[in-house]
């Protein structure tokens, strides 16, 4: 498939879910240098940075894409042929995607351990991190029962119920208003992450922060699930992620809306959850307080500030 439509599967959700969007995305670079038939490095290098582009403006919240983005164009930076960047792509490409599928079942290793035989664990949205958790622990023989969201207004918890339905979870569906009625029940949240800021805080899909501030107030563990590569380096210099608010026939029917011109129709796809709300990130690389993003960042990533420095000129 050409660049431009696994583009275009992102930007209509086809594809969705940090997670896989990055590795779609890795492959998507991938394919399309392979497809290169030229010789000039220069026009090569060019052609790959309009594909990345185009990628990169399919969705602006899951930071797993630029990142996954990067990792791949980096690798063919000091390449002097076409052939040799290609395959330092391909080579990239191919690690990036095996390790984010390690990342997961780490994730999930980890995150089933904070989880007990007979717990009820709720989680919001469709987040593979989050239900590796879960279905690890399921697999483990503990026994348990989860609250799966609705997820207005794409409905991403059908996906939710039928993974848990198919691996013989006992699972209760609930519309998104329904998580405080039930958060006295609830042992643990499980939620996935499409960023983490260097402060800790965690972008995940609309209602999540709804969720957080339910299960603080419930004294109920919230755990976010999610893989390195979901930390956002470039919140070190203040810079914000960007919350998309997607097409309003999401949420109201067109033929209705026409009906009420007082009224604006809102669809945030994702909101912010502050650290204080979250009790650990797990990761592959252990279950963290939230705090330690920042050393994620710096040592994991290998953004540390000294990166931006050689990266970001100052005005004089
Ligand atoms: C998906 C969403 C998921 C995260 C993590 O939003 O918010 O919780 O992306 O998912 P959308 P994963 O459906 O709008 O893409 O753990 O699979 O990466």
């Amino acid at each position: 498939m050409l660049l431009n439509e696994i583009a275009g599967e992102i930007r209509s959700m086809e594809v969705r879910g940090a997670g896989r969007i990055a590795r779609t995305a890795a492959a998507a670079l991938r394919d399309h240098a392979t497809a290169y038939e030229g010789a000039d490095v220069h026009l090569f290098k060019e052609y790959m940075d309009e594909g990345a582009a185009t990628l990169l403006a399919t969705r602006p919240t899951a930071v797993s894409l630029p990142n996954a983005v990067r990792f791949v164009m980096n690798a063919k930076e000091g390449a002097g042929t076409v052939p040799e960047a290609q395959e330092a792509i391909r080579k990239a490409a191919d690690l990036f995607i095996l390790s984010s599928k390690h990342a997961v079942e780490w994730i999930g290793e980890i995150g089933a351990r904070h989880i007990s035989d007979g717990d009820v664990v709720l989680t919001h949205c469709n987040s593979e991190a989050a239900l590796a958790c879960i279905l690890t622990a399921h697999r483990q023989g503990k026994d348990l029962e989860v609250f799966a969201t609705e997820v207005r207004p794409r409905n991403q918890g059908l996906l939710t119920i039928r993974a848990l339905n198919d691996a013989g979870v006992k699972t209760n569906y609930i519309v998104d208003s329904a998580v405080r009625s039930f958060i006295n029940d609830v042992d643990l949240v499980v939620t996935g992450a499409d960023a983490v800021t260097a402060n800790g805080a965690v972008v995940n899909k609309i209602g999540t922060s709804q969720i957080a501030l339910a299960a603080h107030e419930a004294r109920t563990t919230m755990l976010v699930a999610a893989e390195t590569y979901k930390f956002a380096p470039r919140t070190l210099l203040g810079e914000r992620i960007e919350i998309e608010e997607r097409q309003t026939d999401e949420v109201l029917d067109p033929a209705v809306a026409a009906t009420l011109p007082n009224v604006r129709v809102r669809n945030p796809a994702f909101d912010v959850t502050p650290a204080r709300y979250v009790d650990e990130i797990v990761t592959e690389m252990g279950a963290i307080p939230p705090t330690m993003a920042y050393v994620i960042i710096r040592d994991h990533l290998g953004w540390g500030i000294e990166e931006f420095h050689k990266n970001f000129e100052l005005d004089e």
